[in-house]
């Protein structure tokens, strides 16, 4: 069986690119694999946070993910700051980065552009997600497209290591999802769509109530046209709606487009509408009898527990190959 690991940050409502991207992945993996669900809270505060609302956002993230599906008898769900190993294992790693290659990162580029000063986090957030994966001797990482450099990243600084000093790391590969891999912002498809982007229409939540996805939905930006279309280059509009259709349907694009020749865009959004409300409907009640409940306590305490079993004896070897510490 091969380890899976994968980490979504307690930031904001999840939404329809995290789980088209990452997440629906995570529960097909659990059934022949053998997984690792974290919610990197440290990842989280290389941008400012609010004490409260991360608290109330950690157990957000985690009474989601057992609401799409994700099973604590079959995967391990933690909280990253419960495990001492990933801020452990990251510095050992920023010991083992150059700056020259963090600065490439596209990410931190986008993150820190336009502001006067970035915070050294945000600089070495990906070394901290390097150790996440390393830590737990990753065979494979579900993420989304836009996380490419940063497992490229990962697993170069994995290579260093294993070269430089006795055999220590599991060299993990990144697992990509085709259709819905990137799903864009509905007001404008050239962004992916984002928890942070001001316009709340930009993306559609998982817990947005059914009004709220029909306006998303219904504004959504596509283009003059007026065809169904797949054709990212001159219509991203009208093909990113088109992947999040095939994505939560099972419809090819081909099969779309034959349902909807002759047809205007309102015919196909409002479809869309009532597919997205069908699909998100039961994680939505199951989210609400979990969230406040004394068993995703639980779930997230035992799962700490067996991580820090796995990270312990990663930090040990870590410890042993490096000459840190004393016998
Ligand atoms: P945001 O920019 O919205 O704050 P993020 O990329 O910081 O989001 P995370 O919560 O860290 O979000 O991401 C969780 C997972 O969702 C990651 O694997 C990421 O690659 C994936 N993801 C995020 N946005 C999208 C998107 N628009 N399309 C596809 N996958 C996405
Ligand atoms: N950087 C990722 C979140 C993340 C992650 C990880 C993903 C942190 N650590 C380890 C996979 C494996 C993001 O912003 N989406």
């Amino acid at each position: 069986m091969a380890r899976v690991f994968s980490g979504v940050q307690p930031t904001g409502n999840i939404h329809l690119g995290n789980y088209l991207g990452a997440l629906k992945q995570f529960v097909e993996l659990q059934e022949d694999n053998e997984c690792i669900y974290c919610i990197v809270d440290e990842h989280a505060i290389t941008v400012p946070q609010d004490p409260k609302e991360l608290r109330e956002h950690i157990l957000d993230v985690a009474a989601l993910y057992l609401a799409i599906g994700i099973d604590p008898k079959k995967s391990i769900v933690f909280v990253q700051s419960q495990v001492s190993g990933h801020a452990e294992l990251g510095w050992v790693l920023c010991c083992q980065s150059y700056t020259g290659e963090l600065s490439r990162m596209t990410q931190f580029k986008d993150k820190s552009k336009n502001k006067e000063s970035a915070g050294t986090g945000l600089f070495t957030y990906p070394v901290l997600m390097a150790a996440d994966i390393l830590l737990y001797d990753t065979d494979i990482v579900p993420v989304g497209n836009d996380q490419k450099q940063h497992i490229e990243l990962c697993r170069d600084i994995a290579q260093r290591i294993n070269n430089k000093y006795k055999k220590t790391f599991v060299v993990p590969e990144g697992r990509f999802l085709k259709a819905g891999a990137r799903v864009m912002a509905l007001d404008d498809p050239t962004k992916k769509m984002s928890k942070s982007a001001e316009n709340v229409h930009s993306r559609v939540s998982l817990l947005d109530d059914e009004n709220k996805i029909k306006k998303s939905i219904m504004k959504a930006t596509t283009d003059s046209e007026g065809v169904i279309r797949y054709d990212v280059e001159n219509k991203p509009g009208v093909s990113n709606l088109m992947s999040i259709y095939s994505a939560l349907s099972g419809m090819s694009f081909e099969d779309i487009e034959k349902k909807y020749e002759g047809c205007g865009y309102g015919d196909f959004k409002k479809d869309l509408v009532q597919i997205t409300i069908d699909a998100l409907k039961p994680i939505k009640e199951r989210y609400e009898e979990i969230r406040h409940s004394d068993y995703l306590i639980e779930v997230l305490k035992d799962g700490a527990r067996r991580a820090d079993e796995i990270a312990q004896k990663t930090m040990a070897r870590v410890r042993e190959n490096f000459g840190l510490g004393i016998k």
